[in-house]
């Protein structure tokens, strides 16, 4: 398949998410949303999975997004925009499916908003779909890939809290993931396995977002080549 032919540059990652990241605005409507100017990348998952994490992680910032034991602390799309001082591309933190406690009125309305704003977004270059290590692909998460499959938004699943597994769990849960990703259209065939605590996969996904951005209009140059020899 052409996507696992994708060349995928942690060093450019890194560099990427190295030149500063900044809280563009919080909605809670779609009239709210900001110009589609850029290429945008969302963060989904249950409630509590480690979305609001993985951006301060990804980032360098630890209180850039609300970090809550309190599932559903994320209840609007929040937008960052990366870099800070240059149109590059924006990050969106959605807030979280599945939070059985949330009034059904409201998880209903922000369920409805998110799923609007991926139908809908041009800009819209990739969505990570979030799943917590330890419990995999659960009914929840199965039913929002068929919507993003039904829906034809290309999607990455992230595994997070990795560091909560052995080693050889951690394996069979890759393999039993990608496994049933196989059933998805939409999915891609890869997946990033990532710790917000031991910063494990954090490169990679950062690499993932890179492939797709014109880094060279942000200034990158490339890792510097190597002197010629003789
Ligand atoms: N061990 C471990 N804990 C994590 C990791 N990522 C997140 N957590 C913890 O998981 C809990 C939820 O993290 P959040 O980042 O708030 O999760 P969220 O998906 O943004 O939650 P909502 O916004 O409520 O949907 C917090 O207690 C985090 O400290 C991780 O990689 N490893
Ligand atoms: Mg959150």
């Amino acid at each position: 398949m052409a996507a696992d032919q994708d060349i995928i540059d942690p060093a450019a990652g890194n560099w990427l998410f190295a030149q500063g990241c900044a809280f563009e605005r919080g909605i809670s409507a779609l009239e709210q949303l900001p110009n589609a100017d850029r290429p945008e990348f969302a963060f989904a998952g249950r409630s509590n999975v480690g979305k609001s994490s993985l951006l301060n992680t990804l980032t360098g910032r630890s209180n850039l997004a609300r970090v809550s034991n309190t599932p559903g602390r994320t209840q609007q799309l929040n937008f960052f925009r990366l870099p800070d001082a240059k149109t590059g591309l924006f990050l969106v933190d959605l807030p979280g499916y599945g939070f059985a406690k949330a009034p059904k009125t409201e998880a209903r309305r922000w369920s409805d908003l998110t799923l609007r704003y991926l139908r809908g977004r041009s800009s819209l270059a990739r969505v990570f779909v979030l799943i917590d290590a330890r419990h995999g692909l659960k009914p929840a998460d199965e039913a929002f890939m068929s919507d993003l499959d039904e829906s034809a938004v290309s999607y990455q699943i992230v595994l997070t809290k990795t560091d909560k597994l052995s080693e050889s769990a951690l394996a069979e849960r890759i393999a039993e993931t990608q496994g049933r990703a196989r059933a998805h259209v939409a999915a891609h065939p890869r997946l990033v396995a990532t710790s917000s605590v031991t910063n494990a996969g954090i490169s990679l996904l950062r690499g993932e977002i890179a492939a797709l951005i014109d880094l060279a209009a942000l200034g990158y140059k490339g890792a510097p080549k190597p002197p010629p020899e003789g």
